[in-house]
């Protein structure tokens, strides 16, 4: 076309009655404040049991995470559930290699000294004790780089946020690992150019002697600005 527009036309969606649940203002106070302390009961987790988890679980939470809203429904994401031994391996020794870079210089002063309290280090034994490792990728493109995607991190951010939340509800213990850079994952889990390794996220049982440092979080009043 002469503006240079695609001429391409696209059908919309038959619209459908909308399916939605009206709760009384009783039940909502009561149902958001369950969900409040159900999440107020979440923490990142570094000693896993090496217990199986029901593959059940981790399909129905990773169906949960493929709820989420994402830029013209394009759901750009991918989630990699990784259980082979051989394969959890060669992802923690790639890890600690960038991890070592990581905390012996890569990282600025400033970004240790606010690791320290955490304690963590470059040593990621949890990538192979875990009975699962969720990896998950961001399709920045479809199948071919003209199938355009948008708002892919936050796509893909609001759908992990998703899956950690539905892996916390259904009594499963995780971790936001982000080893970086992670491209060694695309490498090791042989996945297409358009994906980008987003996170990692082992899953399983916390081990029953787990202890997790004693963080605060901030109160409601620190981030609510009421106008
Ligand atoms: N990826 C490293 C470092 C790390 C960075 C942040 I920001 C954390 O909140 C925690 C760790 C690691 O996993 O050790």
């Amino acid at each position: 076309m002469s503006d240079g527009k695609s001429d391409k036309q696209q059908t919309r969606y038959r619209s459908i009655p909308l399916e939605f649940q009206r709760h009384s203002e009783e039940e909502m106070i009561a149902r958001s404040s369950a969900f409040l302390a159900l999440l107020r009961t979440r923490r990142s987790v570094r000693h896993f049991s090496d217990e199986p988890v029901p593959e059940a679980v981790l399909r129905n939470c990773i169906e949960a995470a493929g709820q989420a809203p994402s830029g013209a429904n394009k759901q750009p994401w991918t989630f990699v559930v990784v259980t082979d031994p051989a394969i959890k391996k060669r992802i923690r020794e790639a890890a600690e290699k960038e991890e070592r870079e990581h905390y012996s210089g890569r990282a600025s002063e400033r970004w240790l000294l606010d690791l320290e309290p955490l304690g963590t280090d470059e040593n990621k034994p949890f990538i192979e004790t875990v009975p699962a490792l969720i990896a998950v990728f961001a399709q920045r493109y479809g199948a071919t780089p003209e199938e355009q995607h948008y708002y892919v991190s936050e796509s893909i951010g609001i759908a992990t946020g998703f899956l950690i939340a539905a892996l916390h509800n259904a009594g499963l213990a995780t971790l936001t690992h982000t080893p970086s850079p992670m491209k060694f994952l695309s490498e090791i889990l042989q996945r297409p150019a358009n994906e980008r390794a987003y996170l990692l996220l082992p899953v399983g049982y916390p081990a029953p002697d787990c202890r997790v440092p004693a963080i605060g979080r901030k109160s409601l009043d620190e981030y609510l600005v009421k106008k």
